[in-house]
């Protein structure tokens, strides 16, 4: 008698969680990604070791109860992905993901989280595992508000976005959505960990380019009362702040994309 027919057939496994399963081919892309970055985009990374890195990777989600995931986690990850930036080269951004990457990968000199390799590597996706397997879960993951807020892969943004800012200096830029009502939003990453992580003896000034979609509304500028809570902030952290609205260098970006507008075709 064949023991292994005795759990045969099998229920397929149903969706524990509220959130997105892990990305198909998690590991492999990890890797790919880990050794494009090093060895194409950024050689001077090239001694980077992605076998260790994406072994780490790993090891800080199997096998573990993905509604308990901790800063200590993705510790050997971190020391295996640490990287400088220049000074005066951060950008942050909050609800402007695609506006701000556009602007740095024009601004090859400077660098969002994603444009250094640890977020590069994660960036986009998904991932989690179980504490009673050492399979990843690629059927469901624990969502944010859903299930929990320690899951692998909140805890590892709120992780690498407070090492992103630690480890910031000089005049750092942010890049905020002016058409939306949180403009500032204290609930973000940007407002909740990152403006908290600068280190005021090495950042000396934040500044700020409110954006507002082409054609869109206006729903704050740097008059506004809610780009002053985030001044406010930074002043009893002795940062200075500096705001500017419709920053030109990233409104030309914008106005690629609509080149016919009426405010992309005037001179001043
Ligand atoms: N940062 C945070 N979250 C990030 C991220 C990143 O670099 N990259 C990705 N893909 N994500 P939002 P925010 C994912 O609300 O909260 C850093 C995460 O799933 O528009 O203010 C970065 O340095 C996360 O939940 O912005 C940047 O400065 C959402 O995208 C802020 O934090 C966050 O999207 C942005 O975080």
């Amino acid at each position: 008698v064949v023991v292994g027919v005795l759990k045969w057939p099998r229920t397929p496994p149903h969706r524990e969680w509220n959130g997105t399963g892990t990305t198909p081919h998690f590991s492999e892309i990890v890797l790919g990604r880990c050794y494009t970055y090093t060895q194409v985009l950024r050689p001077e990374l090239r001694h980077k070791d992605c076998g260790q890195i994406g072994k780490a990777f790993m090891n800080a989600f199997l096998s573990k109860d993905p509604c308990n995931s901790s800063e200590q986690d993705y510790q050997l990850l971190l020391k295996l992905t640490n990287q400088t930036t220049p000074c005066h080269t951060n950008v942050f951004w909050s609800k402007s993901n695609q506006l701000a990457h556009q602007y740095t990968r024009v601004r090859q000199d400077m660098f969002t989280l994603e444009d250094t390799l640890m977020g590069y590597i994660a960036d986009g996706l998904d991932w989690c595992g179980d504490a009673g397997s050492s399979e990843m879960n690629y059927q469901s993951c624990p969502h944010r508000r859903k299930d929990c807020i320690n899951n692998p892969t909140s805890v590892f943004w709120d992780t690498v976005s407070k090492r992103f800012a630690e480890n910031a200096c000089g005049v750092v830029q942010v890049v905020l959505n002016g058409s939306i009502s949180n403009t500032f939003d204290e609930n973000s990453t940007f407002g909740r960990v990152e403006i908290h992580n600068l280190h005021p003896g090495k950042v000396s000034r934040l500044q700020a380019w409110v954006m507002h979609d082409i054609g869109g509304v206006h729903s704050h500028s740097c008059s506004s009362p809610i780009i002053n809570d985030l001044k406010f902030i930074l002043s009893k952290r002795n940062i200075s702040f500096t705001c500017q609205d419709d920053y030109r260098p990233i409104k030309f970006l914008q106005c690629v994309k609509n080149p016919d507008h009426s405010s992309c075709s005037s001179i001043i």
